[in-house]
């Protein structure tokens, strides 16, 4: 009950609200009471999030409908700056994005996966403060075979003037990310993001059109049992990654989880705890994994969810590109997991030191 001015009391209208307000916290809310603040930084991040949220919807819709309509399945005949394979719908989902974010007046550049290089809005610039990196369709090999995909970002900053497209200010390390997530479309469409306060996820509501809070402050597990990596490669490995293969082989409580798409593959890890790795190889001494739109938003998350992510040898965070397209080999997960995975390089480096 509550009292009107006169006095008199009558019914709370917001008491039937309760449930409203128990199951419908929007994204874009939610990064409002995050940062504890309506000023105009807060109203940003809440934009571009809420941005982020529509990209996704429209990539779920269309993917909801693979196979049914044109231009949702198989390869365009293009070649990506990657040297990859681009499918239809990696150039839907990039072009989503840029549309998405050019009416935001937010964002001055995006860096894609897609794109050899970063993508201009001139009339979002100067007012535009933000870059989005992001990796459209991450997996997308999953998709004629109607698998689980996804989507990563990071925002940053906007940093110089980056008048000859260089984009030289984007190759710093990932601490400088403001926000960084993925979208999961399986089963369900997920979006998990941390903008520095804890990891938190939303399920897409496809009655309502919104992604609502799901679970608040994810902490990944110290330890867990998957280790999730393409084992396929293992000839390819330096010998320390087959030591700690042999090692996971050879004792009780590992189970081995790969799905080939990194998002879900993460986001398992996320959940139940364990370790993703994707060494170098003999080809790819770096491995496959692009750092500022892969690597980085992942490890942003798992560093807020209390895990680790590592090259093996050093933070992820505190790589420094050298170029934006750079790769790196990752491993990352729970922090007793990564740190297995990292005695067996010292272990190797020492006793290569010894002779
Ligand atoms: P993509 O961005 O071209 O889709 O490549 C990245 C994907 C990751 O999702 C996944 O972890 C990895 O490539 C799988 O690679 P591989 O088939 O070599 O195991
Ligand atoms: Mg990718």
């Amino acid at each position: 009950m509550v009292q009107t001015q006169t006095g008199r009391s009558q019914p709370d209208p917001l008491d039937r609200g309760y449930y409203l307000d128990r199951d419908c916290t929007t994204l874009s809310r939610h990064v409002l009471q995050q940062l504890k603040s309506f000023g105009p930084d807060a109203q940003d991040i809440s934009a571009l999030m809420n941005r982020i949220g529509l990209a996704g919807k429209l990539i779920a819709r269309r993917l909801s409908r693979a196979g049914l309509v044109e231009g949702t399945l198989g390869f365009t005949g293009d070649v990506n700056v990657q040297g990859e394979e681009v499918k239809q719908m990696d150039l839907y989902s990039n072009a989503v994005f840029i549309s998405t974010f050019k009416q935001s007046g937010l964002v001055c550049r995006l860096a894609s996966e897609e794109m050899e290089k970063p993508y201009y809005i001139p009339e979002n610039c100067p007012i535009g403060r933000y870059t989005l990196l992001y990796d459209p369709l991450d997996g997308s090999s999953n998709l004629d075979v109607n698998l689980n995909v996804g989507s990563i970002f990071a925002i940053r900053q906007q940093e110089g003037d980056d008048e000859d497209g260089a984009a030289l200010d984007l190759l710093q390390h990932g601490r400088k990310q403001l926000a960084a997530g993925y979208i999961l479309y399986g089963p369900s469409t997920l979006l998990v993001y941390s903008i520095g306060t804890g990891v938190h996820s939303f399920t897409l509501d496809p009655s309502l059109g919104e992604f609502i809070l799901a679970q608040e402050n994810i902490t990944v597990p110290e330890h867990g049992p998957v280790y999730s990596v393409n084992e396929g490669n293992f000839w390819q490995w330096d010998e320390s990654f087959r030591d700690y293969a042999r090692y996971v082989h050879r004792h009780e409580g590992y189970t081995a989880r790969y799905s080939g798409a990194l998002v879900g593959d993460i986001h398992r890890i996320l959940c139940q705890g364990g370790v993703f790795l994707y060494p170098g190889t003999a080809k790819k001494p770096e491995g496959k994994l692009r750092l500022l739109y892969e690597s980085a938003p992942m490890a942003f998350l798992m560093e807020q969810a209390g895990g680790r992510a590592s090259t093996g040898t050093q933070d992820i965070l505190d790589v420094i590109p050298e170029k934006l397209h750079q790769r790196t080999p990752l491993v990352i997960g729970s922090k007793e997991d990564v740190a297995l995975v990292e005695s067996f390089i010292q272990d190797r480096k020492r006793r290569d030191s010894e002779g």
